[in-house]
């Protein structure tokens, strides 16, 4: 229900992040609205219960005032609301700073990254127009969880704006989706000073590992002077609270989407074709911090070093079109396509072709038939926050009890008992994992499945959104006792 339905005692949370998860069409004359599918989507269905809910988001275009104003209208019916940002200020923030700069620096990937001055300007010219955008939403006394790397300036742009209206009982989360990197590399970053002060001005900062958070803090300390604990941050004569929130899937609908015909039948197709062949599926957006790469020439190793499985394993990568108007993004696809025909012209024959390539987005059901097919899961990521499709393939493999193998630079490897860790950047290590893999007797296989699914059905993508949101209102009741005393 939007915030008009609900009554004004009830706690209000505002969800801000980049992209607002809807796509809009028109047809003829009349808007449509769907709301896209996605962790973070599920990752709030349960808090949507608890409380009166808005999302605050970049609809993904500019529109004209007409549009506008429908569109408005129809996103106000399903609790969202939208940041308009001009064309060229939406490309050079999101594409110019957010992913040419932060997602690099923030993955280990500094010599990707360009800085740009006028990239950072629309950087904060787009925070501003969140924090403008928040100001008509927010009322005293709301929580207001701020997404991800796109919007680090926001937390403080925003308090201000609430202090000036002496709105002092709003309180701010931000959530971190990717690694935050070590101090020594977080310091190349020109602009270092002014992204951590952003998001020090909320309430709690949460990211998904230990170490994550153990970065930011070295990073405080180092750049900025300030004292910490493990779990705290003071700030211009605030505590910022710091804490580990791992996110999850929604398990659910993997194990339910395994009961529907539509799966089944395409089970049954793969199983047919695969018959007698192990399969060992890839899952990434292609995107260099997958390891995409890494994870050919370590399958090229195998099957040049363990000749026996030549004719006998497939790996079925899917890579989902990503970014491609950054210049990194289309010199990977190149590399990868490169790799791919070099790898499938040494061992494929008329009959048998190595790698299945699929450069495309699959449908919710091709992806949990391949999930659930698959031998083995093979995940190479050299940076990853966490790393969903791990979660993805345990909840897809009740029935085959597959091999999970796990890049070591994922956050979910500090969460996964029961996967082969790899370093991916250590070929033979990854070509001897996926022999280990392929050869584990089944009570090894069922018992490491045991210990994974048990992780997976427990810390899912709704467990997530209530610890921070629950961290959150403690955080916040603490803060108002002690202003009392
Ligand atoms: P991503 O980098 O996008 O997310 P990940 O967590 O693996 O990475 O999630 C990818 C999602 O895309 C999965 O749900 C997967 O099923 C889906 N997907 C991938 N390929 C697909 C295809 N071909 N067709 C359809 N769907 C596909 C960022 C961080 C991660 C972090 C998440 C959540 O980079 O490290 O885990 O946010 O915090």
């Amino acid at each position: 229900a939007t915030d008009e339905t609900q009554g004004s005692d009830q706690a209000r949370l505002i969800v801000v992040s980049n992209r607002l998860p809807v796509t809009l069409a028109k047809n003829e004359a009349e808007w449509s609205f769907k709301l896209s599918s996605g962790g973070l989507v599920s990752a709030l269905s349960g808090l949507k219960r608890e409380m009166s809910f808005t999302w605050v988001g970049w609809p993904g275009k500019d529109f004209g005032a007409d549009d506008r104003r429908s569109i408005d209208g129809l996103l106000r019916e399903n609790s969202c609301s939208a940041v308009y940002l001009d064309d060229e200020t939406a490309e050079l923030y999101y594409n110019g700073f957010a992913n040419s700069i932060l997602w690099p620096l923030f993955h280990y990937h500094p010599g990707e990254m360009i800085f740009e001055e006028a990239a950072w300007d629309a950087y904060q010219r787009a925070n501003r127009a969140f924090a403008d955008a928040l100001l008509d939403v927010v009322k005293d006394g709301d929580l207001v969880w701020i997404q991800d790397y796109h919007l680090m300036l926001l937390p403080r742009m925003l308090r201000r704006l609430l202090d000036a209206r002496g709105l002092r009982s709003v309180k701010i989360g931000w959530f971190l989706h990717t690694p935050f990197p070590s101090s020594e590399l977080y310091r190349i970053l020109p602009v270092r000073r002014e992204i951590l002060e952003g998001v020090l001005a909320a309430d709690l900062l949460g990211f998904h590992t230990y170490d994550y958070a153990r970065h930011f803090l070295s990073s405080c300390t180092r750049i900025l002077g300030l004292a910490t604990t493990p779990n705290a941050v003071e700030s211009e004569g605030r505590v910022v609270h710091v804490g580990t929130f791992p996110i999850g899937i929604d398990t659910e609908q993997f194990t339910e989407a395994l009961r529907t015909d539509v799966v089944l039948q395409r089970l049954g197709e793969f199983e047919r074709k695969f018959e007698g062949t192990k399969v060992i599926v890839g899952v990434d957006r292609l995107d260099y911090i997958k390891g995409v790469p890494q994870k050919l020439l370590a399958f090229e190793h195998f099957l040049a070093t363990h000749p026996k499985y030549v004719g006998k394993v497939v790996l079925v990568q899917v890579a989902v079109p990503s970014r491609g108007d950054v210049e990194e993004y289309r010199q990977l696809i190149s590399s990868v396509n490169e790799l791919v025909g070099r790898i499938n012209g040494r061992f494929g024959t008329v009959e048998y072709t190595p790698i299945h390539f699929l450069h495309k987005s699959v449908t919710f059901p091709e992806l949990v038939s391949l999930y659930a097919v698959a031998d083995v899961c093979l995940i190479t990521s050299t940076r990853d926050g966490m790393n969903l499709v791990s979660y993805e393939y345990v909840a897809s493999q009740q029935q085959r009890h597959g091999v999970l193998v796990l890049s070591e630079f994922a956050g979910a490897a500090h969460s996964l008992n029961g996967a082969i860790m790899i370093n991916s950047w250590n070929i033979e290590e990854v070509s001897d994992a996926l022999n280990q893999a392929l050869s584990m007797p089944a009570d090894q296989r069922e018992a490491n499945f045991n210990t994974l699914y048990r992780y997976v059905t427990k810390y899912t993508a709704a467990y997530w959104g209530m610890s921070f949101i629950g961290e959150l209102q403690r955080v916040s009741r603490e803060a108002d006792e002690l202003a009392q005393l």
